[in-house]
């Protein structure tokens, strides 16, 4: 691959914005007449490429995708995250079909991973428009900085600050490999489509980007960024000790002080925030026999609510929330809301859901005290309907 024009790198500004969040987005960056072809390309189907192809030889079948990664900002994004000549992990094509009813669950796409010191980067091309009910990527800035491992996150269904992605055709959103993300349920007449392609570096990952900025207060700005979802005992990229803010086993924090609540955070007003799930009724006689009717009513089914808090403090607010409907009346589903039910735990008490178990506090393992993975402190509550 030729090396990008130094215009077409990515400012230093905008890598503290992808160490922090771990995703850039490149709006409507892809020509229109690109955008038109794409639909009957991806359709088709793009070659399979073999594990570890360097870019440059990756898609020799596929001039679409050549063109595609040769278009200067998205070559010159690339070269600034993964460096020149990075390989192709794997390519795909996902689409989320019309009205198919179904979420993905949150994941990151690979299994935990230990490199110490480098890391993965994933394109995303939405050649379409992506309105919210065509099912954009849902993802969770901040979380590529948690330790998990593929899809042991898909218990979380909605997380404060989480986004859902809408988009111009052309758009481009590189993703750090770590992000949790889902494709979300698309409710519309329209299949959306998304091509994919994972990179791994061939080149330490230091300073491939445009270094004029490096000083820019605006880099600090953006390291210290704070995400809702993060627990009080959490604290920005920016908190992170040099060179552990992308890749690296040890992400040791620094424990921020305020531990009840982070002042750029407000809590959001108490009180119940939406509508919960409501039991299924069924009408009287509906088919079923004087037996059957009696025992319907007999049978408790349970809706339960998980909320995830900033801290062990059932009064402390919510970061994330799920809800599993028994009764079958309704059916949340990953990223299907962007505002919590309940501002805090003691809110869905005082709105009658029981609570019936709360996550233990396990002291870390001794040199682990600033490791963050798994949300910690989740609360399930239940109601029997
Ligand atoms: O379709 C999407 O929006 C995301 C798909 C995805 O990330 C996946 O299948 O791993």
């Amino acid at each position: 691959m030729p090396h990008p024009h130094r215009k077409n790198l990515l400012t230093s500004v905008q890598l503290a914005h992808f160490v922090a969040t771990g995703a850039f987005r490149m709006d409507a960056v892809v020509p229109d007449e690109m955008n038109r072809e794409a639909l009957d390309v991806l359709k088709a189907g793009i070659p399979g490429v073999p594990y570890g192809t360097p870019l440059s030889e990756a898609f020799e079948s596929s001039e679409f995708v050549q063109k595609l990664v040769q278009l200067p900002e998205i070559a010159g994004a690339i070269h600034s995250l993964v460096g020149p000549e990075p390989t192709v992990d794997h390519h795909a094509v996902h689409i989320r079909e019309a009205h198919e009813g179904e979420a993905q669950n949150l994941h990151g796409d690979a299994i935990i991973d230990v490199r110490p010191d480098a890391f993965d980067v994933q394109l995303m091309y939405y050649p379409q428009e992506v309105t919210l009910e065509m099912g954009g990527t849902l993802s969770v800035p901040g979380s590529h900085l948690r330790r998990t491992n593929e899809s042991d996150t898909g218990r979380y269904q909605n997380l404060l600050g989480q986004t859902r992605l809408t988009c111009p055709p052309g758009t481009i959103v590189l993703l750090h490999h770590g992000i949790w993300h889902g494709g979300r349920k698309n409710d519309s007449d329209i299949d959306r489509y998304m091509f994919k392609i994972r990179f791994n570096p061939t080149v330490r990952q230091v300073r491939l980007w445009n270094t004029d900025d490096l000083y820019d207060e605006q880099v600090a700005a953006e390291l210290g960024q704070y995400f809702p979802w993060y627990e009080n005992a959490t604290g920005p990229a920016g908190d992170l000790q040099p060179g552990q803010a992308l890749a690296g086993p040890h992400r040791r924090r620094h424990v921020r002080p305020g531990l009840l609540g982070h002042p750029g955070v407000e809590p959001p007003a108490a009180g119940r925030r939406a509508a919960q799930p409501q039991p299924a009724r069924r009408e009287e006689g509906d088919g079923m026999t004087t037996v059957q009717q009696t025992l319907h009513q007999q049978v408790q089914r349970q809706q339960v609510l998980v909320l995830y808090l900033a801290s062990s403090a059932l009064d402390s607010r919510v970061v994330g929330w799920s809800t599993y409907d028994g009764t079958g009346a309704t059916s949340p589903t990953t990223g299907d809301s962007d505002e919590p039910p309940y501002a805090n735990g003691l809110d869905a008490l005082k709105d009658g859901w029981r609570l019936f178990q709360a996550a233990q506090l396990l002291p870390p393992q001794p040199g682990h005290e600033y490791d963050v993975s798994f949300l910690k402190h989740e609360f399930f509550f239940e109601k029997l309907v």
